[in-house]
This record gives structure tokens, sequence and C-alpha cells, in this order.
């Protein structure tokens, strides 16, 4: 029989190729080697660092599944899942900026721009010189974006927008805005424009006092008449369908992301436990502890089959929306339940920053709410199965 390797009971690693190795080790030694060390101050001071994505775009981290004639990297989703793994093993908000910039930004204007729109922004958005952000969630439509009330009125040579978003990853610090708006010249459907950073009537206030992914930072985008060209306009997509093509993908890449960060609370936690000594012995030799270690086990193992599954089912072109859903609301919420057990696990050290477990914890609450919530995703499983919609 095999050898038993407890770290990756399926030989995960063993199932990638040669190129997908490669981009997860190279991004797994940036993260810790560049983002580890940074991260307990930055989120203890709720600091954001520019450089970040700079970083990651002289690594090729942004926009990986995109074609190399736009500065990308051309690799399979599998690849970009696992780059999500590797930064979120270090924080949750690190893989937010790959995220959005990848999934939400780029890939929209990869999918739905016109050929201009792809050469003005995609280089620089791949480089890090310019960083975007997403607008789709309002003060009032969260699970229902299709509530959403920001409006286009056609004007002489564009569109004036007005609405305001909230909870946007990245938009204070953004300098390229997809937004999505119902448009009045194409039947008050949902439509996604451009945005520059400078635009008049265009601000991106910051929500201060996040207790959750504070090395991310969000904000508001408000839009106060702001005149966009028609050029702004991404001309190939119209509908809800538009922003869920985006999300499809980012959903995917948290169902990795989230088992990373499930990862680095399971081996501390395994660490910790085998060097803390009470009753005279290693907290690991107990038996409710080695049963915690266990289920950490499982549920990663599965999550990260699961995830792999998914992504080559992607690479296939075989991808449907509801297997996204299934992988996103259970490795969001198995990845919360892990990250709440090591901080226990750890005791009273486990509140501390530098044991990085309950940073993990705080975090993956957003990320189970970000992207459709992990109740919206089970409605989303339960009518694809019973074929009766149960939002409302
Ligand atoms: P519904 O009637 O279901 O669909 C409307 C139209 O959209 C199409 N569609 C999809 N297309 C592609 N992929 C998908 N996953 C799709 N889901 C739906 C659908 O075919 C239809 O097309 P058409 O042509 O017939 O019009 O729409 P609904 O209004 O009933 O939606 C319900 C629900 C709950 C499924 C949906 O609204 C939902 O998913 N809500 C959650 C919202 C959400 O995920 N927001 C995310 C905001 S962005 C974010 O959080 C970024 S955080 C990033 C970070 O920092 O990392
Ligand atoms: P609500 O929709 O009001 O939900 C509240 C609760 O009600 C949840 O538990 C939900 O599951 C439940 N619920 C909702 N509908 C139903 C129903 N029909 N049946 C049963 N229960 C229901 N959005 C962007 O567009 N771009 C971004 O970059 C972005 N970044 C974010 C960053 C952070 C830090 C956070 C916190 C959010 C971000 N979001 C972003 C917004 C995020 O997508 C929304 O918060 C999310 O979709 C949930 O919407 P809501 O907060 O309005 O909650």
């Amino acid at each position: 029989d095999a050898a038993f390797v407890w770290a990756d009971p399926f030989l995960i690693d063993d199932q990638l190729s040669e190129d997908e190795r490669m981009i997860f080790d190279s991004a797994a030694a940036y993260a810790e080697e560049k983002l580890r060390p940074r991260i307990v101050d930055a989120y203890r001071d709720e600091s954001f660092d520019r450089a970040v994505f700079n970083e990651m775009g002289e690594l090729g981290l942004l926009g990986v599944t995109l074609p190399e004639e736009y500065g990308c990297a051309a690799a399979s989703y599998v690849s970009y899942g696992l780059v999500a793994r590797a930064v979120e093993r270090v924080d949750s908000g690190y893989r937010s900026m790959m995220s959005v910039q990848s999934s939400l930004v780029m890939y929209p204007i990869y999918a739905y721009g016109s050929e201009e729109q792809r050469m003005k922004y995609l280089p620089k958005l791949a480089s890090g010189e310019w960083i975007g952000c997403f607008g789709l969630t309002e003060p009032d439509a969260g699970s229902d974006p299709g509530g959403m009330t920001t409006r286009a009125e056609k004007v002489a040579d564009g569109y004036r927008l007005t609405g305001a978003k909230m909870w946007i990853s990245n938009s204070p610090v953004a300098d390229v805005f997809v937004v999505w708006a119902k448009s009045a010249a194409h039947d008050d459907k949902i439509r996604g424009f451009i945005l520059e950073k400078g635009m008049a009537g265009l601000s991106a206030p910051k929500i201060s006092g996040k207790l959750s992914l504070r090395a991310s930072i969000t904000g508001e985008i408000v839009m106060d008449g702001v005149i966009v060209p028609e050029e702004n306009l991404l001309p190939n997509v119209s509908g809800l369908k538009g922003p869920f093509g985006c999300l499809n993908r980012a959903r995917y890449g948290i169902s990795w992301g989230t088992m990373g960060a499930a990862e680095d609370c399971w081996f501390r936690a395994r660490s910790y436990t085998l060097e803390r000594q009470q009753f005279g012995r290693p907290l690991a030799a107990t038996q409710l502890i080695q049963k915690k270690l266990a289920d950490m086990q499982t549920e990663i193992a599965l999550g990260l089959q699961a995830s792999l599954r998914v992504g080559r089912l992607f690479d296939e072109g075989k991808m449907a929306p509801e297997m996204i859903s299934l992988v996103k609301r259970n490795n969001c919420g198995k990845a919360l339940d892990i990250a709440r057990q090591a901080r226990d696990m750890h005791g009273g050290n486990g509140i501390m920053g530098e044991y990085h477990v309950i940073r993990h914890s705080q975090n993956l609450e957003t990320v189970n709410t970000y992207e459709g919530t992990h109740d919206v995703h089970a409605l989303i499983l339960g009518r694809a199965q019973t074929g009766i919609q149960a939002f409302f």
C-alpha cells in the first residue's frame, strides 16, 4: 500500500500539471515570504498596502487565466484556484484584492469589452499599475442585485450615471470602476460601464471600522450624475448574466481560497496542540483534539478535491454555475467552522494576532457573506433540484 500523506490525503499535488504546480509554488512562496510578515500589523492597523498589487502583477498573479496578448499568463482555472488558495493561506483580504482585480474587473473587460477597451485597460490591470473595483451591491440591494436603483440615462456622447454602490472592495483606491446600472436606453436592462477615477461626480468614500477583512480596503461608490462616454459602455452583455458571469469565476476562486485559510488554521492547530502540554502531555494526545484534527483534515481534503473537480470542468468548458454555488457554499461554511475550532484549540493564545487563527475566523465571516451568502447559495441549489424558486 502507498504511504498516507496526512497533509494532502488525496494527493492533490499529484493531480496538478507541472505548470499548475509551478504557479502554486510561486504564489505560495510570495505569500509566505512577502505577505505573511506584514499581515499582523496590517490587520490590526486596518492598513491597505498598494504595493501588494504591483508585486502580484510582477509575479503574473493578476488575471492569470486571460490571454498573453493582454499581459496575462493564459493559465488554467485550476491555476487561478491555486493562486487563491496560496494567498488566502495568509489572509482572505489579500485574496480579495486578487480576485476582484482578476475575476470582477479584468474578466468582464475581456469577456464583454471591445478590443479597444481590452487594450486600454487589461495590461495596466495585469501589471498592478491600475487597481480595479466592481460595483454591483447597493445599500438596498445585496442578495437581490436585480433590485438595484443605480440608473444610466442617455446623454449626447454617452450616459449619465446616478446612484450609490455599497461594500465595494478596493473602491477608495480604484483607478477603474466596473459599475452595473439599469440603462434607460436599453429597456432598463442592467448594463456594465467602465468609470475612471477623476470623472466629475464620482467619489468612493472608505468604510472604516470593519472588524473583518481589515487588510482589504472597502468603500462606497457614489455617482452624482457621472458622465460616462459611449466607448466606456461594455458592449457585449446585457442583463444580470453580465455580473453573474464574473461572479461565477470569483466564487469558484473563493472555494479554493477558503480551503487555503482552513489549511493554515488546521496546520497551526496541529502544531500548537502537539507542543502545548497540559495535564502532563501534549494536547494532541487527547481524543477530543485528535477528533477535531481529523474533522479538519477530512473537510479540507473533500473541499479541495471538489474545487479541483470544478476547476477541471471549468477548463473543459463543462462548468454549470450551480456547481460553483455548491463548492462556494460548502467550502466557506466549512472553513469558518474550522477557523473557529482552531481558535478554540489555541486557548487564550488563540485571541492574539500573532497566532493568526482569530483573524482567519473573523475574515471568513465576510467571505461566507459576500459573493452570495451561504443561504443564498442554498436557495440556488434548492431551486436547481426542485424547480421552485424560494427567494420570495
Ligand atoms: P435569476 O432570475 O436567477 O437570473 C437572472 C439572469 O441571470 C442569469 N444567471 C446567471 N448567469 C450566469 N451565471 C450565473 N451564476 C447566473 N445566475 C443567474 C440567469 O440565467 C438570468 O438570465 P436571463 O438571460 O434569463 O435574464 O436572478 P434573480 O434576480 O432571481 O437572482 C437570484 C439570486 C439570489 C440567485 C442572485 O441574485 C444572487 O446570486 N444573489 C447574490 C448576489 C451576489 O452574489 N452578490 C455579489 C456582489 S459582488 C461581491 O460580493 C464581491 S466581494 C469580492 C471580494 O472582495 O473578493
Ligand atoms: P442581505 O441580502 O440583506 O442579507 C442579510 C441576510 O438575509 C443574510 O443572512 C442572507 O442570507 C439572508 N437572506 C437574504 N435573502 C434571503 C432570502 N430570500 N431567503 C432567506 N434568507 C435571505 N459587493 C460588490 O458588488 N462588490 C464588492 O467588491 C463587494 N465587496 C464586499 C466586501 C465586503 C467586506 C463585504 C462585507 C461585502 C462586499 N460586497 C461587495 C457585498 C456582498 O456581496 C453583500 O454583502 C452580499 O451579497 C449580501 O448582501 P447584504 O449585505 O445586502 O445582505
